[in-house]
């Protein structure tokens, strides 16, 4: 074949422009719909300047190596129609970058998604803590992870489960991890039991199903013959186990640790991350629906949050206890992670505030590699014995390695500490740094003695003497190892859990067993299930062995009532409504100026309002955000309805309403839906005026969380 036999499309190289015209990205510049977002640095932070400067959107594509790149969309062949050439290297190296683009999933936490923001303190700690983070007015940036536990990478947002709240603190004395959950005691008090457990509540391996659940035999197998897990089981089974977001969720350190004053001073705490909206969860046939309608709830309502400008925030708390050998405040053990302080017994003291403000740019480099630790500590914060909290502070490191592919995952730009570096670790798998010198080692005279030995009394982490109990033996059982008859007492703390909350939360935890339980194929795991319940409460017990249809077993522990702790439920008070989101309900007559108007009122309230009509694009100018193909009633916690459309997907959106307690409005026309469904205009969280008073009273209804009293007997 010769060369005036090839059409000119297979030319190779193409034709060159002429000499004097720009390069082909020059000719044609992006198109306007092109244009990337604003640029952000790794704080999150805006960076100003030339959108060229963003990594991989300058104007050339080019090959890992820098070499231009002319034809990325077809492979160098031999002739036309011919095989494909074993030269063409930009082929080869294109598929194996993608061929290796995966990195194995956390082994628990896979699923989970996090934000950039800043800690201020206030200085309530500085005397109880050295760390020079928690003096008052340090300001330090942070990363929050937020993440399911059971669920694979790509699993749904709102399934029932703990959840994770890691927190990183790039402080100046180094990196601080708090890598904690939102439920604050754990299913087992040593770590040796810790794989044991997530085998049990994971997929189960023949099959691998159920996904993301822990309703299945594994999981109740295992709790039920592990009794210590029972509080835990209990706090996961309640409406802690399904938040309505992860801006509106506790957090906890979950174990006691120890902090080190200036002058050597010591003090257990435990941690609290209270946020400012209140803790709220969904309902159980909520997070269903969304688990179909958008698996990714969670992970887009703190991202559209943040980008909207409604920064969540947290208080960050700790309840602190005496010092003492024995370990114990008010009779409850501090190294049992089974175990809750009431905050009625010990106030949580809030020490700073937490701000999320800004999105990660890129998921993988930072929500995906970020890795925390339990030992990322800084001077001044300590661990104590808990057996449960020793075995993690060699579990992450470990983890990270395999995870993230070496020892040098402290080098990604997400880990890297805001503090300088000097550990004379060398080498290994993807070193990224370039060490000078020859002195890697201590001590040196070649590298000038440095780096110095960091001062015992200054900047240096060191593990302050506290006593160590007497060895009298090598044991392996907890209650004996802790000496704490604490650790043997199962079942005195969910009960005052289940005890401190409302019949209408009360409810929803009997509903929870009912359908975990039911879905287990084993009727001796339902038999002790059963078990369990009745050594909390008789009644939760009797409910839970009817919807099962099976005899209530009897108790064989005492009920020991400790107080109710009412700071466990979250039916109380009336929180800020940032971020929540109205369905403005239109059709094509409805006046533009009145949807412009009620969007303003929400909007200076803080609360994003969503118009949803029948059909995309505009209705006198007002741009609709939701056609009734794409909208369903979980995405919203109000509506208003501004008209009336006669449509069965309208219909539904409002009896979903009705019956999830959402705030529900209407103006004019729009009460005809009410009146289709049935639904009384005077009833607790509805509202039918003019546009100025529903709003109004929307905006009261919202910051309720819910009208409980529709749905509750005795909310
Ligand atoms: Fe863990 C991840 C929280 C006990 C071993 N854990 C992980 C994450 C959170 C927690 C929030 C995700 C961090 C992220 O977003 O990257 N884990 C807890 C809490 C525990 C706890 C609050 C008890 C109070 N964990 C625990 C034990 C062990 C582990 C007892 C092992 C002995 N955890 C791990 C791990 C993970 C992890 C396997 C998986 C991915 C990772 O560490 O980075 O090492």
């Amino acid at each position: 074949m010769t060369d005036h036999d090839i059409p000119s499309e297979f030319t190779h190289p193409p034709t060159p422009p002429d000499e004097d015209a720009a390069t082909p990205c020059e000719q044609a510049g992006p198109a306007p719909d092109q244009q990337g977002p604003a640029l952000r640095g790794p704080t999150g932070a805006p960076i100003p300047g030339d959108a060229s400067v963003r990594a991989q959107q300058g104007p050339r594509l080019t090959t890992p190596q820098g070499a231009g790149v002319a034809d990325t969309d077809h492979a160098l062949k031999a002739g036309p129609r011919g095989p494909t050439l074993l030269q063409d290297f930009h082929l080869r190296e294109k598929i194996t970058h993608f061929d290796h683009e995966r990195i194995p999933e956390r082994a628990v936490h896979a699923r989970g998604t996090a934000a950039h923001g800043v800690f201020v303190a206030n200085g309530a700690a500085a005397s109880l803590t050295r760390a020079k983070f928690l003096a008052a007015d340090a300001r330090t940036p942070v990363f929050v992870r937020f993440s399911t536990v059971l669920g694979s990478r790509g699993s749904a947002d709102t399934v029932r489960d703990t959840r994770g709240f890691a927190v990183k603190f790039y402080t100046g004395e180094g990196v601080y991890d708090l890598v904690g959950n939102n439920i604050p005691v754990f299913f087992i008090q040593e770590a040796i039991k810790f794989p044991d457990v997530i085998h049990a509540g994971k997929p189960e391996p023949d099959r691998e199903i159920p996904q993301a659940q822990s309703a299945h035999d594994t999981f109740w197998d295992f709790v039920t013959l592990h009794t210590e897990a029972t509080a835990h089981t209990f706090w996961n089974m309640s409406d802690r186990g399904l938040p309505r977001s992860y801006r509106m969720m506790e957090g906890f350190g979950v174990h006691t640790y120890r902090l080190v004053a200036e002058d050597g001073t010591t003090s257990l705490v435990k941690f609290h991350w209270k946020p400012r909206l209140g803790v709220h969860s969904m309902l159980w046939e909520e997070t269903q629906m969304t688990a179909g309608f958008d698996p990714d709830f969670h992970r887009r309502d703190l991202a559209d949050a943040i980008e909207a400008g409604f920064a969540p925030e947290w208080d960050f708390g700790v309840q602190v206890f005496p010092d003492t050998p024995e370990h114990l405040f008010e009779g409850i053990d501090l190294l049992d992670p089974t175990k809750i302080v009431p905050e009625e017994l010990a106030p949580v003291q809030t020490i700073g505030t937490l701000r999320l403000t800004a999105n990660p740019e890129n998921f993988f480099a930072e929500t995906e590699q970020v890795a925390f630790c339990p030992t990322h500590l800084v001077p001044g914060i300590e661990v104590t014995d808990d057996p449960l909290l020793q075995g993690r502070l060699f579990s992450y490191l470990d983890t990270q390695i395999s995870r993230l592919g070496g020892p040098n995952f402290t080098q990604l730009p997400i880990n890297t500490p805001h503090a300088d570096v000097n550990d004379l670790f060398r080498d290994g798998m993807h070193q990224s740094a370039v060490h000078p010198g020859v002195a890697a080692y201590k001590p040196n005279s070649l590298g000038g003695g440095c780096p110095y030995a960091a001062s015992f009394a200054g900047e240096a982490y060191v593990e302050s003497p506290t006593p160590i109990p007497p060895p009298t033996a090598k044991l392996r059982t907890s209650a004996n190892s802790v000496g704490s008859v604490s650790f043997a007492d199962h079942y005195s703390q969910p009960r005052m859990f289940y005890r401190s909350l409302t019949t209408g939360e009360q409810q929803h935890l009997a509903d929870a067993f009912s359908f975990e339980l039911g879905k287990c194929q084993s009727e001796a795991i339902q038999r002790r299930g059963l078990q369990m319940l009745v050594n909390v409460d008789d009644g939760l017990a009797d409910y839970v062995a009817g919807q099962l249809g099976l005899d209530k077993p009897a108790p064989n522990s005492d009920n020991v009532d400790l107080a109710p702790s009412p700071a466990l439920s979250q039916r109380h008070g009336s929180f800020p409504v940032d971020g929540r989101t109205v369905a403005l309900l239109i059709d094509d007559t409805t006046s533009g100026d009145a949807v412009r108007e009620v969007s303003t009122a929400l909007e200076e309230a803080r609360v994003r309002p969503m118009v949803v009509a029948a059909h995309g694009g505009t209705i006198d100018g007002v741009p609709v955000a939701r056609s009734f193909a794409t909208m369903r009633s979980v995405e919203f916690d109000g509506v208003l309805l501004l008209a009336g459309p006669a449509d069965p997907r309208v219909d539904l959106l409002v009896e979903e309403m009705w019956r999830h307690g959402k705030a529900i409005g209407a103006v004019g026309t729009g009460a005809s839906v009410l009146e289709r469904a049935g639904i009384d205009a005077d009833a607790p969280g509805v509202t039918v005026a003019d546009a100025t008073t529903v709003t109004g009273t929307l905006l009261t209804d919202l910051s309720e969380h819910r009208a409980w009293a529709r749905i509750e007997a005795d909310a």
